[in-house]
Formats: C-alpha cells, structure tokens, sequence
C-alpha cells in the first residue's frame, strides 16, 4: 500500500469487495444485470439486493441501460461500504474513438455522486482495463488527473489493482507525486 497527495490517496493491490470506503465503484456494463470481473465480484459478496436495485434503476432511470461515461448509486448490501457505484467504462476500439474521454467522464461521474451523497471515502477499481480492454498504461495518467480534481473534496480517495504488476505499473507511471 502507498499513500500519495499527504494520505488523500491510497493505492492498494487486493479485492476492492474487502475496501472500507463510503463508496464503491463498481466497473458495470450498460445493462447494469451484472457481468464478471470485478462486477461478478462485487455482486457476489454483495449479494442479491444490488441486482435488484439495478434492476429498478433499469425499469425506471435508465430503460435502455446506463450510458459509457455515466453513474448510478445502488445500496452495497453486505458490503461493508454505504453505496455501490456503478459506472460504464469505454470499450476499446483502438483509442481514436473517445475512450480517453468516457473514461475520464466514468470516474468524474463517480466522484461527482459520491459527493453529492456525502461520501468521505471512495474506491475504485482499473475501469475498463479488464474485459473492456483499455490499455492499463494509458489510463494511469487519465486516472491522476481526475483523482487531482477531486483530491481536496474526499478525505481519502482509494485505488485498487487487482494485480501486483498493475500496481506497481500505477507507482511508476503516476503524476500524482513526482
Ligand atoms: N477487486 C478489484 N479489482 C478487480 C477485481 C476485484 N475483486 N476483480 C477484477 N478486478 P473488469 P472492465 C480488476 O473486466 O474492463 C464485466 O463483465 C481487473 O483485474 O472487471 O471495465 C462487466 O460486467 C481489471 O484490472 O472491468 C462488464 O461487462 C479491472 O478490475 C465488463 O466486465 C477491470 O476489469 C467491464 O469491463
């Protein structure tokens, strides 16, 4: 574990589903029903109630699916955190069709929510660098440069890898602290 920006920011390899966070980011697809990496994950130990509080935000706010980019909140059932987050990140189609840019949005929109719910701590696993394909490298300054937007609005912001090598591939090429 590392902590940057004078504690704000922890950087942590593990399981994001055994995090202490207010929040927890959940890297969702658009159909909110589920899915697996850390999705499959956070379900799993969460239990049925967030299925089930997608499925009404489904029925209700977002009838065609959660937009790339967007955020919804859901209860984290037997998680320990307040709130699941669910965001969509980009698919990877080559990094010419706006992927920076709906990453960048899938955790500004995170934030965003977790302030306006009062959060003090939320975490985050890799968006979109699993199944979806984003190259690792190119998001770790993508990463930094929203988490410094919102450094001073958390007590602590968390990232999570769930790989050693993503997190010291994080440690070497963040701009968070030089
Ligand atoms: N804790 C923290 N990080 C994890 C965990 C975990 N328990 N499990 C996996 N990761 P992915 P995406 C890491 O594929 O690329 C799902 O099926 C993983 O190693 O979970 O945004 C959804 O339903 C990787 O670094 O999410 C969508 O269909 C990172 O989390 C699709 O995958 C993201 O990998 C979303 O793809």
């Amino acid at each position: 574990m590392k902590r940057l920006c004078d504690g704000r920011v922890v950087v942590m390899q593990g399981d994001i589903t055994t995090v202490e966070a207010d929040a927890i980011v959940n890297a969702a697809n658009s159909t909110l029903l589920g899915g697996g990496g850390v999705d499959g994950a956070i379900h799993r130990v969460g239990g049925p109630e967030i299925l089930e509080a997608c499925r009404k935000i489904r029925e209700t706010e977002w009838p065609e699916g959660l937009p790339p980019g967007r955020a919804v909140v859901t209860t984290a059932g037997r998680l320990s955190a307040k709130y699941v987050i669910h965001t969509v990140g980009p698919i990877w189609r080559g990094g010419n069709h706006g992927e920076d840019e709906t990453l960048l949005s899938a955790y500004r929109e995170s934030l965003k929510l977790a302030y306006k719910l009062g959060c003090k701590s939320i975490a985050f696993p890799a968006i979109s660098t699993g199944v979806y394909g984003f190259p690792f490298e190119r998001s770790v300054p993508l990463v930094c440069s929203v988490v410094k937007e919102y450094v001073s609005v958390f007590e602590k912001i968390i990232l999570v890898f769930f790989s050693s090598r993503d997190y010291e591939t994080f440690l070497l090429l963040q701009t968070l602290e030089r």
